[in-house]
């Protein structure tokens, strides 16, 4: 029996609804609209690590426990968005347990893809030597699960917190240090490297003076981050100790020489450490950090959070402070897909956990908890709101407000007791007065004591502009409009590459399909998320399309079409279904389209 109990966290979570009601009291009602830094508010995080994919960011980051004195660091952490301010929680894919030989210490690390391969580098205690060393996690996705890539470390020198750069010429690169600055040349394999250990000279020209410590003249502490941009080197870094500020250096090659260019980010936010991650995206630039801005937060209870920046016109950076803001939303979410509940803009007195259906679900939930889902666009109007969701106790009810955890009320959803935390069921209640953008709250209310877990919500449109005619675009499930039949993939093989079977719909449990915003065509299959590849198919008019699970790191993307057909990005392979049984449960074959008579798909 899952007797809820709390395995982290309580601590955290008392102090951040004690925060939010704070907020309000103080600081208005707008204030906890736009309080988006902290990126995550469930756990405390820290060693941000941004990674740009497929159109997403992908944010590794540490995980300081509860109540830590230390840096009590056990696992790692993914999340990711597509529009800067909504966050989906991936869980822990890598933690010490994965490496057999690592002791304590999961420390700050980077995650690099080359070939569909995603190489985690992070810095743990060798449990033979006592001495920090750099392992290397793999997986052929960017949210793993990552296993030893070695089975022993990759290098060990007792230095932290490894940074790897693959230049323009396939080169590749890891650095780190602290409290020297290293580096070797990877070999293309990414898990071993050529040559000796390479020291780069910390010189005051280099990275700037240190005042007052004999020992270390130079401001670098520790913490690199190299990238190339304008065909200038960037090497970020925290500097001085302590308390650290963010600083750095630029050179004509990945190997120096080093220049010193100043601070980025001065020393603030109530942690003695702070770490930088940069990158690109969608056309901005975006400084990841860390502080100790929330409840109980602190030097070993630190939080990751994101400004958006611009360069100056010569390549220098401008001084970035922290703020309780965060970086703007790019994209509008849409509602008429599904979203996963653990997707977040800021939350108060919930955690997540891992659920049976896949991915993560939300947990913990008691009356008061609520999470906000930022910028979403509910266009001419939302009519009936689905909720997937699972209790053993007494369930409770999700109120849907508007702009704020007390805004307009649009909706009110009971859920029951399903018989149990993972027993998932999806509700249904109907919606009124949601159109246009607003931030969306979902409120939790209900008795003593947990209530109920939550897994996904949709919303469905009041009018058919959103999909049901052809449109393709409001998520549910996928249906060939010409043979009135559905698309199901029963639980079989989920790993990425093994063909799939596509069945006729059961009608008992359809399948609920999504387009995400890259444009993959994905079905959630008992336990496992599956995307449709179309590999080594004829391409041909009228030829058997073979379909495949996604492969991580080369998914594919697929376009639904104003008429209602679905093709390939890549292939213009369009779906057909023909010449089957047609009675439900049975097995479909998928053809490439017969040119004239192109079938129309649409998810309803
Ligand atoms: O998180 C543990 C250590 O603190 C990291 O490795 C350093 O960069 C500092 O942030």
């Amino acid at each position: 029996m899952d007797l809820r109990l709390k395995r982290v966290g309580a601590g955290l979570r008392r102090a951040l609804v004690f925060a939010a009601v704070l907020i309000v009291a103080t600081a208005g009602f707008s204030a906890v609209a736009k309080a988006d830094n902290p990126i995550v508010q469930t756990i405390y995080t820290a060693d941000p690590a941004p990674l740009v994919y497929d159109g997403r960011v992908y944010l590794y980051t540490g995980h300081d426990e509860d109540g830590s004195t230390w840096f009590d660091m056990r696992e790692w952490r993914v999340w990711s968005s597509d529009d800067m301010v909504n966050w989906t929680d991936h869980g822990s894919p890598m933690s010490l347990d994965t490496f057999s030989w690592a002791r304590q210490d999961a420390w700050a690390g980077q995650v690099v893809e080359r070939g569909g391969e995603f190489y985690w580098y992070v810095p743990v205690v060798n449990d033979a030597t006592g001495r920090m060393s750099i392992g290397v996690g793999v997986a052929d996705n960017p949210i793993g699960p990552f296993h030893d890539a070695l089975g022993h470390p990759l290098v060990e020198n007792g230095e932290i917190d490894p940074t790897v750069f693959i230049d323009d010429d396939g080169q590749a690169y890891l650095y780190w240090g602290n409290p020297n600055l290293w580096y070797v040349k990877l070999n293309a394999d990414m898990v071993s490297y050529s040559g000796g250990l390479n020291q780069i000279p910390l010189t005051t020209s280099g990275f700037g003076t240190r005042t007052g410590d004999s020992d270390r003249p130079t401001l670098y502490e520790e913490g690199p981050w190299v990238y190339k941009r304008g065909g200038l080197y960037y090497m970020v870094y925290a500097a001085e100790c302590c308390s650290e500020h963010i600083a750095y250096s630029t050179a004509p090659g990945p190997t120096g020489p080093w220049t010193y260019r100043g601070t980025i980010m001065p020393t603030q936010g109530s942690s003695f450490t702070n770490h930088p991650g940069v990158i690109d995206y969608k056309g901005n630039s975006y400084f990841f950090y860390h502080n100790g801005a929330l409840p109980g937060g602190g030097g070993f209870t630190r939080s990751v959070a994101v400004e958006q920046f611009e360069y100056n016109a010569d390549g220098t950076f401008p001084t970035i402070g922290m703020t309780t803001a965060g970086a703007p939303q790019t994209d509008p979410l849409d509602p008429y897909v599904r979203q996963e509940a653990e997707t977040i803009a800021w939350s108060s007195g919930i955690e997540t956990e891992p659920s049976s259906a896949g991915g993560m679900n939300v947990g913990w939930i008691e009356n008061g908890d609520y999470i906000k889902a930022e910028g979403v666009d509910f266009a001419s109007g939302a009519a009936t709101f689905d909720v997937s969701a699972a209790s053993d106790g007494a369930g409770g009810t999700i109120e849907l407000r508007l702009d704020g955890p007390s805004g307009a009320l649009v909706g009110t959803c009971d859920v029951p007791n399903t018989g149990g935390w993972q027993t998932w069921q999806t509700v249904s209640c109907p919606v009124s007065g949601a159109a246009g953008e607003h931030d969306l709250y979902l409120k939790f209310t209900g008795g003593d004591g947990y209530l109920f877990n939550a897994d996904w919500w949709r919303f469905d449109p009041s009018d058919d502009d959103g999909g049901g005619d052809g449109g393709g675009d409001t998520g549910g499930e996928l249906y060939a409009v010409g043979a009135a039949k559905c698309l199901d993939v029963p639980d079989q093989s989920t790993a990425n590459g093994t063909q799939m079977e596509i069945w006729d719909c059961s009608n008992e449990a359809n399948q609920q399909w999504t387009y995400t915003d890259a444009g993959e065509l994905t079905v959630y299959s008992g336990s496992s998320r599956k995307c449709l590849d179309a590999e080594g198919a004829g391409t041909a008019d009228g030829t058997a399309a073979i379909i495949w699970d996604c492969h991580g790191g080369t998914n594919q993307k697929w376009n639904v079409n104003a008429d209602g057909s679905i093709t390939n990005a890549d292939s213009g392979l369009c779906l057909d279904v023909e010449g089957y049984g047609t009675a439900n449960g049975s097995m479909v074959h998928l053809w490439s389209c017969h040119g004239g008579t192109n079938q129309q798909w649409e998810l309803r």
